[in-house]
């Protein structure tokens, strides 16, 4: 078999082979295929450079992802990078570049990379070759009505704009600083100078009238020639050349003197050394790096790392290397401390007493983590015993997984919460633990996960009280319910099926893994209304008038009006 792909994606002389039009139309093919899951119609971000072939093989892609049942978005020119930002904030499946970078107009190639802008892996290229060069395509084309449709995006350089606008620390400006650009007759020639402007600097242009013939034609990255001159002549504070898709920068300083990529690699990692934010104390770059970088990084106490040819390498390479700890506790030193925590441990302040009758609200937490601990999963509360339980009970193993309004105490939260973090993570699993009487403070957004086909999951600890106002009226109150029990709750089943989504009722503690095994299932909204022992009180508890140091633990609470003087008493 013949291989299309080189480290940078297929490239080749425009209208010859393998840079012709119907490779293309099977690279298009190929793709839609690889990027289709069963009845899901991928999407998929093509933009190009200037070159003049653009034309034909965005044509020919475009037609190639259709006929395979895709729908292609064609952003038109921006820069390679441009593309990769518009493939992850469209959620596309796979972005597809036409640009033979900094070669001349003749060139042309075609990088594909997946929806999270990295490029495909080998496996996945050489299905591509299969595909293409052993003729399996055409028995893989759907029927007429499955084909897909073409969208031009008009608006993509004002996104990606403010995208690399928002890149630009807030307390530098540019206010008042010339700077020269050279975009080369290529991608960033509109892009580019409009971000810098808006920046704030002064700026001018050169070679910016692409013609299709004249990409990289003796301007750009590869010939500063131009770049340095003009510098010099506008006294500017810089001048920055691009390459035809604008992936590749050199600068020139206010002499005019080049800034190589090298030069610019080492002084970012030794400002970000300075300023404490280097991670493992590390640069990444390729092994074509000047041995001149690793010179320098031994000056400056960096440390180096050379990575084969290709940027799939480098970030390959970078994340490995950064996941790599940086220090190693001392575990010698931390034992005492550990000894410390172990006895404050055994006291055992979470325990409760378990029941086989009726469901303890803290059970039904540890049975919730037990059961979605493998998954991707993510918890909202509302306010009050579920609340604390939650936080006590669910296993919580990395950060950003726990959203709660805290000591705000917003009652109502929940809900809408889980909401929005299952928009933001739509393959997630999002469970907003809830109580009865929270959840029904915000209950009409059922209906927008409904309609946004968002499957949230409502945990509901139904005690049938605000269980928290009714455990101070206990404790502190001698008793005095007032306002905190519901008799006139409604039906959570019913009420789920009234909004279309899908309702479970627990109501003891041997069905409860079934139970949730099911929400999880579900694709769809769940109401799980969980019933559980309204008497449950939530502890550790510090009585009104008490220190921090003088906590209530659960088998104290029997004798709390012991615990809580008179004066105490009043200031609730
Ligand atoms: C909007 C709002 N109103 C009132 C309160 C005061 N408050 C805190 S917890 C709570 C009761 C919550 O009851 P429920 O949702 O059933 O939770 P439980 O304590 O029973 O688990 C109340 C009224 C609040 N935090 N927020
Ligand atoms: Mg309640």
């Amino acid at each position: 078999m013949g291989r299309l792909f080189g480290t940078d994606g297929i490239r080749g002389e425009a209208n010859r082979y393998p840079m012709n039009s119907q490779i293309a139309f099977g690279v298009g093919q190929a793709v839609a295929h690889l990027f289709k899951k069963g009845s899901h119609r991928p999407k998929i971000i093509i933009g190009k450079d200037t070159r003049i072939s653009g034309y034909m093989l965005e044509g020919s892609l475009e037609a190639g992802v259709t006929s395979m049942g895709g729908n292609p978005y064609l952003v038109g020119v921006l820069p390679t990078p441009g593309i990769a930002f518009v493939t992850q904030s469209m959620r596309a499946d796979a972005g597809i570049v036409i640009s033979a970078s900094h070669n001349p107009y003749e060139d042309n190639g075609i990088k594909v990379f997946n929806g999270g802008g990295s490029k495909l892996s080998d496996e996945q290229e050489e299905h591509i070759e299969d595909l293409i060069l052993n003729d399996k395509l055409t028995s893989l084309l759907p029927p007429p009505r499955e084909m897909g449709q073409a969208y031009r995006m008009e608006d993509v350089h004002g996104r990606y704009i403010v995208f690399l606008k928002n890149t630009f620390p807030r307390e530098l400006s540019m206010e008042g600083m010339k700077i020269v650009l050279d975009v080369a007759n290529g991608a960033t020639y509109k892009v580019a100078p409009e971000a810098f402007a808006e920046l704030g600097a002064d700026v001018e242009v050169i070679h910016n009238m692409p013609n299709g013939l004249n990409i990289n034609d003796n301007c750009g990255s590869q010939h500063t020639g131009d770049l340095k001159r003009r510098v010099a002549e506008k006294r500017a504070s810089i001048g920055l050349a691009f390459d035809g898709d604008g992936d590749r920068l050199i600068a020139v300083d206010e002499k005019g003197r080049e800034v190589t990529g090298d030069q610019i690699l080492l002084m970012c990692a030794h400002t970000l050394k300075e300023q404490g934010k280097l991670k493992n104390n590390l640069l990444v770059s390729t092994v074509m790096s000047n041995l001149g970088l690793r010179v320098a990084c031994k000056k400056y106490g960096l440390r180096h790392y050379a990575s084969k040819v290709g940027d799939r390498y480098v970030l390959e390479d970078m994340l490995r290397l950064w996941r790599e700890r940086a220090a190693k506790p001392d575990k010698k030193a931390l034992e005492a401390w550990w000894a410390q925590i172990g006895k404050w441990r055994a006291k055992k302040s979470l325990s409760y007493r378990n029941s086989n009758e009726i469901i303890k609200p803290q059970y039904a937490i540890q049975r919730l983590y037990e059961l979605t601990k493998d998954r991707d999963t993510y918890i909202t509360t509302e306010v009050g015993q579920h609340q604390m339980w939650a936080a006590q009970f669910y296993q919580f193993q990395e950060p950003a997984r726990w959203m709660t309004s805290g000591g705000l105490g917003t009652m109502g939260y929940g809900l809408p919460a889980s909401v929005g973090v299952q928009l933001a993570h739509p393959n997630s699993l999002v469970i907003d633990i809830a109580g009865e009487a929270s959840v029904l403070m915000t209950m009409q957004e059922m209906s927008t996960a409904v309609q946004y086909d968002l499957p949230i999951k409502i945990f509901i600890l139904n005690n049938q009280y605000m269980g928290m106002v009714r455990q101070w009226q206990e404790l502190l109150h001698g008793g005095r319910y007032s306002h905190s029990y519901t008799e006139a709750l409604p039906d959570f089943v019913k009420l789920a099926e009234a909004y279309h989504a899908h309702g479970i009722r627990c109501e003891h503690p041997d069905e409860l893994d079934e139970k949730i095994r099911e929400m999880i299932e579900v694709q769809k909204p769940v109401i799980f209304d969980c019933v559980v022992d309204p008497a449950e009180n939530c502890f550790p508890m510090i009585p009104s008038g008490r220190a921090h140091n003088e906590m209530l633990l659960g088998d104290a609470a029997t004798r709390v009006e012991d615990a809580v003087t008179e004066k105490g008493k009043m200031l609730v």
